[in-house]
C-alpha cells in the first residue's frame, strides 16, 4: 500500500517534469506535492495550464479527443464514420495508439446496393450473373431484399408453346411468320418454320 502510494507520487513527478521540460517553463525544482497539484489541474482546465499555451503536447493519445496529429482518439474519429468508406453501418475502430482507423466493425450490410462480403447480389448489382451462368437460355437474374439470387425470372424456350422466344428462336408453328424470304437475303419464295427455326429451303436464291 505504502509502496504504491511512493510509486505513484514518482510516476506524477516524473509526468510533472515532462510538462515541464515540453513547455519551457521554470518549477522544475518544485516538490512533489505541488507537482500533483499541478498535473491536477492541468487536467481539470482541458491541457492548457497557466503558462503552457504554446508548444504543449496536444495530440494526447488517450483522451478521447482527436488532436491534430492523431487519426483518431477513442471514439473521436473527427467526424469520420463507416458510412463514408461505403459501408451500411457500424463502427469505427481506432488503435491504441491514435494513428489507425480499423473497419473490421463496419457493417458490409445487404441493402446498400453494393455486393460485398458473402452476398450474391444486392440491389442492382449482380457481379455479372446471368441465367445463362446458371443453365438458363433466357431470362434475367434479380435480387431478392436478403440479397440472394433470384433465378425465376431465367427459363428455358419451349418450341411448341406457340410464343416465339427470340434470340433462340425464330419461329412457331401457327404463328405468323415475322420475316419473308427477302428480308433475309434471297430474291424470293416462300419461308417456312421448322422446329422453331427459319427453314429457307423454299427460298430462290438471289
Ligand atoms: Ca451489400
Ligand atoms: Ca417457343
Amino acid at each position: 500500500m505504502k509502496n504504491a502510494k511512493i510509486i505513484s507520487v514518482i510516476v506524477l513527478i516524473l509526468i510533472g517534469v515532462s510538462f515541464t521540460l515540453g513547455c519551457g517553463g521554470g518549477g522544475g525544482d518544485k516538490d512533489a506535492e505541488a507537482d500533483v497539484d499541478e498535473d491536477e489541474a492541468f487536467e481539470d482546465n482541458g491541457g492548457e495550464e497557466n503558462g503552457c499555451v504554446e508548444d504543449c503536447p496536444e495530440d494526447i493519445c488517450g483522451d478521447g479527443l482527436k488532436g491534430p496529429g492523431e487519426v483518431c482518439d477513442g471514439s473521436d474519429f473527427g467526424g469520420d464514420n463507416c458510412q463514408k468508406h461505403g459501408f451500411l453501418g457500424g463502427s469505427l475502430r481506432c488503435s491504441t495508439s491514435c494513428d489507425t482507423i480499423t473497419y473490421s466493425s463496419c457493417a458490409y450490410g445487404c441493402g446498400n446496393g453494393r455486393r460485398d462480403g458473402d452476398e450474391e447480389c444486392d440491389g442492382s448489382d449482380l457481379g455479372g450473373d446471368t441465367c445463362v451462368l446458371h443453365g438458363f437460355e433466357l431470362g434475367r437474374v434479380t435480387c431478392n431484399p436478403d440479397c440472394t439470387r433470384n433465378l425465376e425470372g431465367c427459363y428455358d424456350t419451349v418450341c411448341g408453346n406457340g410464343v416465339v422466344e427470340p434470340p433462340i428462336e425464330d419461329c412457331e408453328n401457327g404463328v405468323p411468320l415475322d420475316a419473308n424470304c427477302e428480308d433475309l437475303g434471297f430474291s424470293g419464295g416462300q419461308l417456312a418454320c421448322l422446329n422453331c427455326e427459319y427453314d429457307t429451303s423454299d427460298c430462290i436464291p438471289p
